[in-house]
């Protein structure tokens, strides 16, 4: 109630349901914050006053929290070792919430069974929520909200938070923008992979683990090696952490405890300030993000034919982009 008045003094629409729902993923129910995530997975403009409204009560500040990013390309095993990374930090008392994300068509259906079944024995901790949802088949790599969709986990009580995307590549690198440490997960003999993806997605890493290392551990300990040589490619994305590369089996366990154990030192709390500088960063990503999309959205109802016309100039080369950009601001700004 305290809650619902303050949104009321801020302005913000009065909504009563909104504001149980909130009150009730604060209390760690499960199906509040199910419901809570589709509000927040919708890209309906209608939604977004109430989705507005429940980020205004969810995102207070909360005890610190590990955001983590699993990326890498498709079936390297990220799903896998979510699960076996998650029921580490499960057993030893996290709660663990998972965003994962399958490339799937939505219409199959099969990405969101088969994200549940590769997770079960986390989807029956009680200390875990995972959350399998498809990216609609929009081919980018970072699923609709993901950044809204943490902070509702973070509400919950959740400290640890997973989130996995597609491994489309280079795309992936958006992951980068919405966690605190990225993990690239990626197979013994993708050699070639690994050079393709060395300007995008390497860059961003902070630890990469070389998965399924019980199929061929000699493979595994070359491709660790490889990479570890050619560390020229991995760039510290912080002054005071060097990329971590790593072998790990999530079938055998191998590795996984030491992953955990970097995850750890990773998040420690004399990097809490280091981990902050970058959600700072991120926030004002954002927010630029935010701004331009919903400038975007005025220019079009205000000046919609002008737009038309002038995107047509554009395309044509009649006029060059920043002209025509100017063009359309005076526009708006003349009475
Ligand atoms: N032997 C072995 N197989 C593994 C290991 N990890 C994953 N697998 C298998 O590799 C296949 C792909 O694993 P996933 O975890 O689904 O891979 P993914 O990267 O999440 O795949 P997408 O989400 O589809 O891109 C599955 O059949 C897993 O059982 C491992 O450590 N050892
Ligand atoms: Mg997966």
């Amino acid at each position: 109630m305290q809650q619902l008045r303050s949104n009321r003094s801020q302005g913000t629409p009065d909504y009563e349901d909104i504001a149980l729902l909130a009150e009730r993923v604060r209390r760690g129910e499960r199906r509040a914050l199910a419901k809570a995530l589709s509000l927040l997975e919708s890209t309906r403009a209608s939604d977004a006053p109430r989705q507005h409204a429940l980020l205004r009560v969810l995102a207070i500040p909360a005890r610190p929290t590990m955001r983590i990013g699993i990326t890498g390309s498709a079936g390297a095993g990220k799903s896998t070792l979510i699960e076996a990374l998650g029921l580490h930090a499960a057993c030893e008392g996290h709660r663990v919430a998972v965003l994962a994300t399958d490339p799937a068509a939505p219409s199959s259906g099969g990405s969101i069974l088969g994200d549940k079944l590769r997770m079960t024995a986390l989807a029956n901790h009680p200390n875990a929520f995972i959350r399998p949802s498809s990216n609609r088949g929009r081919g980018d790599a970072l699923d609709t909200h993901v950044r809204e969709r943490i902070i509702a986990c973070e509400a919950a009580g959740y400290d640890v938070i997973i989130v996995e995307t597609v491994g489309a590549g280079q795309a992936d690198t958006a992951i980068a923008d919405a966690v605190d440490l990225v993990i690239l997960a990626t197979l013994p003999n993708a050699g070639d992979d690994i050079q393709a993806l060395k300007r995008g997605v390497m860059e961003c890493a902070d630890v990469v683990v070389v998965t399924k290392a019980d199929l061929d551990r000699a493979a595994a300990r070359r491709a660790v090696q490889h990479i570890r040589s050619g560390r020229a490619l991995l760039r510290n994305r912080d002054g005071d952490w060097h990329v971590r590369v790593l072998a790990t089996s999530s079938a055998s366990g191998e590795g996984i405890t030491e992953l955990w154990m970097l995850c750890q030192e990773f998040f420690a709390e004399g990097r809490r300030p280091i981990i902050e500088a970058r959600r700072r960063q991120q926030r004002m990503r954002w927010f630029d993000e935010s701004l331009h999309t919903h400038l975007i959205a005025v220019l079009r109802r205000r000046a919609s034919a002008h737009l038309d016309r002038i995107a047509d100039a554009v395309a044509e080369g009649a006029i060059l982009p920043p002209i025509a950009a100017a063009t359309i601001v005076n526009h708006l700004e003349t009475p």
